[in-house]
């Protein structure tokens, strides 16, 4: 549970807030939601700042000085990504978490919020998932790199904050989709992919609707503008030293989640499954307690979001 000393009201206002990682899905959505808040929001896209570069990153620092970070700024990607680059998930996002952690230390950065994900815990660990299941257990392979280099991260906050007082926090959020997704069918998480894969078949006047693994896995999923909400709220109102989840507090089934997806794209036909292709973690529901016992819940629908989503991938990404 969230002690009285864990809670503290860090005020906004008038500050100067780094948003690392604003052209992702995540970052751009905290940037939309910081926008309704009194400050000031600062960017850096790839071809100004290299957040791989540790002398950029404290260069950049250096001259900026911002008063508070959201580090959203990730190498990520679904499973088959994950399962496929394993160096990149593990060298990109080491390098970039410890490059602005340690920059934002060394530049005084008030607060910094760290964002993690889902698949820090271990394969099978008991649903829904608390905090404190963190490094119980074995990962998931086909997304071990990536978990390994989140654990460095929010461990990263945790210990500058006991060595050296500063108040980094981590919040790690559940399977993430909206706006500003990665529709790409090879890199892409699941939603982007079935609504993508649903369009193109109902444009083809496909059969069926063809998705990959067993359609057996359970997954929680939480609209990036929830999440991003979840962070603003996190930044003003957390100051512990342990990582909270932010989820949506219910699961589907993947084979659910495809007919819902074909519900919102009003695509009518079968559904088959690819089983040469990996199922992943059988389960990972978060307990979403600690956040709620603060006062924050999500508000966007399963229904209501893919219908939300398919509307972003029509006016932004699919062909005309
Ligand atoms: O979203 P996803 O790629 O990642 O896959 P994870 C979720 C489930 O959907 C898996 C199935 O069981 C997939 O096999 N699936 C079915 C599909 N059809 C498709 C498809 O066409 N494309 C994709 N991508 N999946 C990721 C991690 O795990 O979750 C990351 O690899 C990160 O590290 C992220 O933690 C949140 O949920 O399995």
């Amino acid at each position: 549970m969230t002690g009285l000393r864990d809670r503290a009201v860090y005020s906004l206002s008038g500050k100067r807030v780094f948003v690392a990682g604003h052209r992702g899905m995540a970052g751009s959505a905290v940037a939309r939601r910081l926008a309704s808040e009194d400050c000031e929001i600062l960017t850096a896209g790839r071809e100004t700042l290299d957040l791989k570069d540790q002398r950029a990153v404290r260069d950049w620092f250096g001259a900026e000085r911002p008063d508070a970070v959201v580090l959203a700024a990730a190498k990520a990607g679904g499973i088959l990504a994950n399962d496929t680059y394993p160096a990149d998930f593990l060298y990109d996002n080491l390098m970039i978490e410890a490059n602005v952690i340690e920059a934002a230390f060394r530049t005084g950065v008030e607060k910094l919020l760290f964002l993690g994900s889902s698949c820090i815990y271990p394969k099978f660990a008991p649903q829904p998932i608390p905090e404190d299941a963190l490094l119980t257990g074995a990962l998931e392979p086909t997304n071990e790199w990536y978990a390994i280099a989140k654990i460095a991260g929010l461990k990263l906050c945790e210990a500058y904050r006991r060595q050296h007082g500063a108040d980094f926090i981590s919040a790690m959020p559940t399977n993430l989709y909206g706006p500003g997704d990665n529709f790409d069918l090879e890199t892409s998480h699941v939603i982007p992919a079935l609504i993508r894969k649903a369009h193109e078949a109902k444009k083809r006047g496909d059969r069926a609707l063809v998705i990959w693994g067993t359609g057996t896995p359970r997954r929680e999923f939480l609209h990036v503008d929830d999440c991003a909400d979840a962070l603003v709220f996190l930044l003003k109102n957390y100051s512990g030293a342990g990582h909270v989840n932010v989820g949506s507090g219910s699961d589907v089934t993947i084979a659910e989640l495809a007919r819902l997806v074909m519900e919102a794209v009003g695509f009518e036909g079968a559904l088959e499954f690819d089983r040469s292709k990996p199922d992943g973690t059988p389960r990972k529901l978060m307990s979403g307690e600690k956040l709620a016992a603060m006062g924050w819940r999500a508000k966007v629908g399963l229904k209501d979001g893919l219908e939300d989503a398919y509307a972003w991938f029509l006016g932004n990404v699919a062909e005309k």
